[in-house]
């Protein structure tokens, strides 16, 4: 599941008139009559009717076209970007037809699993699809594209699927105390003859999904690898050219890359041997963060506050320029960030979309940076100059379409918080709502910027108070953290306990949890605050402010609940490597992407 968009989808015009399959006649087809013993008994298959009059065309080449199938709901853009890198043209289906003469095809699936269906039912792509992949031409699907091919799924249904592997996708208990959606990285158990997988080992992927297919007897010989998530789920299917897998690769890192490359190029021999070790469950997440925002000279910076304030004590106080932002997400990949987050500071009084070096700054980062990009600061709708009205949706759709996985809401989400939390109703109308009901809410991150407030007694104030672990300067044992909006300049009549718990009932997928007290600090994280918001909601809490020294990260996940920490200052300034953090928290036995 990764973040759908609106957009033309590049066969749109076919979806409502069907195309007649049985006239098709691609050029060069070789007929085939029967389908290989690679495949289910169609006693197994369902209801589904295979046409009997569909051609494939013979594999002819091995040149650098790989055909893709984006059935136009979501952003593909990261594959299209991976395929890119790794020397690849990419050939849109336009008709089934495309399909058939595909020489090596990739179905990215995007969005939830009843509408593809449709699409590809109504478009007649699911029957070219079956009989491409039942004459064992070269396939890959990923995320959804994996889902697809059995036989139903639970998500808004029943709703039948493809039906060529037997199985149910259905999805994640969450009573079992795992937290749904399965978002990050985790570690496969591969099994034997996996082909594309010959890199992984048991390195981390990339995932992001909240429904998944289970091994059973009647699919075990499709599996080439399985995962652990509350219980042990498929992650990749393989049967001769046929392959699929439930992570992103285009959002796993150079390992990631190897998969796609492997697929690509088949019969490659293993240049690398997969790493040995222990991974077996969710990594925790090492962010670098960019505050990105115009300088005085109308540079777009990265740039780095103290407690907020990112202007240079000096005479001339400008702001502090720390890198340029393409180069420096650049570099951190590079050095093994598991996720790049760009927060546009200035965004609460510059509309994003008002000049567009933000979105620049997306499509040329997303080119070569293959893990998951999170782009915050201004969604909201606004109204220009010229009286033109734009809802947070187009904000957040442009940022999509620009190379992002997930967007990050401040200020507006703090508003819809006071608004929820007053009158008890959920409006659908914030721009969380819209959002994470469009895109759904593993591609929502709510970023809180709390200040610390010292109160003497847990009375004092209408909010979630706590005993603090170092008390105040007037030796107050308690403190609230009060949410603050516009980057930190006004304090709302709110705490971040509250705010947490209410936008997660909006929609939220993710809290990055920002404290001003700690920004740039380099004294470590608020450990009160991240266990206070870590303990009270079910979905995953990035620590953000503070860290200094790779033992805060330790610290940070030892004694909260937090998924993932964020740092900037210490990497800006090249103080800690991203490497010598991961190194520390295995040494620390805390399980990390290396
Ligand atoms: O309100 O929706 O427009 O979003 C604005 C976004 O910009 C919010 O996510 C808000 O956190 C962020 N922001 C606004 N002003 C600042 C500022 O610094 N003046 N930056 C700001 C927030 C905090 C972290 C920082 C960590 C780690 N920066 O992102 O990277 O504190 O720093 P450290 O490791 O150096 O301690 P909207």
């Amino acid at each position: 599941m990764i973040a759908m968009e609106a957009t033309a989808a590049p066969f749109s015009s076919v979806i409502s008139s069907r195309q007649n399959l049985s006239s098709y006649s691609p050029s060069s087809s070789i007929r085939v009559s029967s389908p290989t013993s690679l495949f289910l008994s169609r006693k197994n298959l369902g209801k589904f009717k295979y046409p009997r009059s569909l051609s494939v065309r013979a594999s002819s080449s091995s040149d650098s076209v790989v055909t893709l199938l984006d059935y136009g709901a979501g952003n593909v853009r990261s594959i299209r970007n991976a395929l890119r890198h790794l020397g690849f043209t990419i050939k849109d289906v336009q008709t089934p037809g495309d399909i058939l003469n595909a020489d090596r095809l990739i179905f990215p699936g995007v969005g939830a699993f009843a509408p593809a269906m449709d699409v590809l039912n109504k478009t007649g792509m699911a029957e070219a699809l079956c009989t491409y992949i039942e004459n064992d031409r070269p396939f890959l699907g990923i995320c959804l594209g994996l889902q697809l091919l059995f036989e139903s799924s639970e998500e808004n249904g029943p709703v039948k699927g493809l039906g060529l592997i037997p199985g149910i996708v259905g999805r994640f208990d969450s009573s079992a105390g795992i937290r749904v959606p399965h978002i990050g990285w985790n570690a496969l158990q591969v099994g034997k003859d996996s082909e594309i997988l010959d890199d992984v080992g048991n390195r981390h992927v990339y995932f992001v999904h909240s429904y998944r297919a289970i091994p059973s007897n009647e699919n075990k010989e499709w599996i080439s690898s399985t995962c652990n998530y509350g219980d042990s789920f498929i992650s990749s299917i393989r049967r001769g050219n046929v392959h699929a897998v439930q992570f992103h690769p285009e959002k796993s890192g150079e390992v990631g890359l190897s998969v796609l490359n492997r697929f690509l190029h088949p019969n490659l021999p293993a240049t690398k041997k997969p790493m040995e070790g222990k991974a077996s469950k969710l990594a925790k997440r090492v962010i670098a963060c960019l505050d990105v925002r115009s300088n005085d000279k109308g540079d777009l910076v990265v740039t780095k506050g103290d407690q907020y304030d990112v202007r240079e004590q000096s005479n001339e106080n400008e702001v502090r320029n720390l890198g340029k932002p393409v180069d420096l997400a650049g570099q951190y990949y590079k050095d093994g960030a598991d996720e790049i987050s760009f927060l546009n500071i200035t965004g609460f009084r510059d509309f994003p979309l008002g000049d567009l070096p933000m979105i620049q700054v997306l499509r040329h980062t997303s080119k070569n940076v293959f893990v998951p990009l999170t782009v915050g600061g201004g969604i909201r709708d606004f109204t220009d100059a010229s009286g033109r009205y734009y809802s947070s949706l187009e904000v957040a759709a442009e940022y999509f379409r620009s190379g992002a996985d997930k967007i990050s809401i401040g200020s507006d989400a703090v508003y819809a918080a006071e608004e929820f939390v007053k009158s008890g109703v959920k409006t659908g109308n914030s721009s969380l709502e819209q959002i994470s009901r469009v895109y759904g809410n593993q591609a929502v991150v709510v970023s809180i910027d709390p200040r610390r407030v010292y109160v003497n007694h847990p009375d004092d104030v209408p909010y979630k108070v706590i005993r603090v672990t170092n008390p105040g300067p007037n030796g107050e044992e308690y403190a609230w953290y009060q949410c603050t909006v516009s980057g930190g300049r006004e304090g709302r009549p709110i705490g971040a306990y509250e705010l947490a718990k209410a936008v997660e009932e909006l929609g939220a997928g993710e809290i990055l949890l920002n404290c001003i007290d700690c920004d740039g600090q380099g004294k470590g994280f608020d450990i009160d605050l991240v266990k206070l918001i870590s303990d009270s909601v079910g979905i995953p809490v990035i620590a953000s402010s503070g860290a200094g020294t790779p033992g805060h990260f330790s610290e940070v996940f030892e004694k909260t609940n937090a998924f993932a920490a964020l740092a900037a200052g210490i990497f800006h300034r090249k103080e800690v490597p991203i490497q010598a953090v991961k190194e520390h928290l295995q040494e620390e036995g805390i399980e990390v992407r290396i």
